[in-house]
C-alpha cells in the first residue's frame, strides 16, 4: 500500500494527499517532521516532506510524486488531455509555487521566518530534535 509520510501543517504534503484522495487511491499516513535525521534522510535524500512510498521505492519532490500518481493511475485523470490546456495546469501549479508560496516564506521582512530556520538548522548540525518538529509539526519524529 502506497505511505504518505509527512504532515498536515505541510502545503506540499497537502497537495500529494489531495491527489491520493481525488484518485481513491488506498493509502496510509505516516507522521513525519522534516529532520535532517537517519533513518528518514535514507527515505528523503533533503529530509524535506512529503516523501512517498511505493513499492518500488521512495520518492520526493511534489510535482515528481504528483506525475508518478497521474501517470501510475491515470484515471481519474488531473491533467486534462489536450496539450495545451496541460501546460496551463501546469503553469499555474508552478506559478503559485515560485511566485506565492516560495516568496512568502522568503519574505525579506520576515526576519522572524529566517531568524527560527537558522535556529532550527543550528539545532539539527547539533543533533537534537528540530524547532520545526516541536514548534511547527507539534510532534517529533520517531
Ligand atoms: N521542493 C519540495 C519542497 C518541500 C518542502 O519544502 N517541504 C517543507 C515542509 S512544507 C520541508 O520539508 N521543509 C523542511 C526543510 O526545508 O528542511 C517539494 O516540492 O516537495
Amino acid at each position: 500500500m502506497l505511505k504518505l509520510h509527512g504532515a498536515p501543517p505541510s502545503n506540499y504534503y497537502n497537495m500529494v494527499k489531495i491527489a491520493l484522495l481525488e484518485k481513491q487511491l488506498p493509502f496510509e499516513e505516516v507522521m513525519q517532521p522534516p529532520t535532517q535525521d537517519e533513518p528518514y534522510l535514507a527515505k528523503s535524500p533533503m529530509g524535506k516532506i512529503p516523501t512517498l512510498e511505493t513499492d518500488r521505492g521512495f520518492l520526493t519532490e511534489t510535482h515528481a510524486i504528483l506525475d508518478y500518481l497521474e501517470d501510475a493511475y491515470p484515471s481519474p485523470a488531473f491533467r486534462p488531455a489536450d496539450t495545451f490546456a496541460r501546460a496551463k495546469v501546469r503553469e499555474l501549479t508552478q506559478a503559485t509555487e515560485l511566485y506565492i508560496e516560495l516568496v512568502a516564506l522568503a519574505e525579506p521582512d520576515n526576519r522572524q521566518i529566517h531568524a527560527a530556520r537558522a535556529e532550527i538548522y543550528q539545532q539539527r548540525r547539533g543533533g537534537e530534535t528540530s524547532l520545526m518538529a516541536k514548534g511547527i509539526f507539534g510532534f517529533t519524529a520517531n
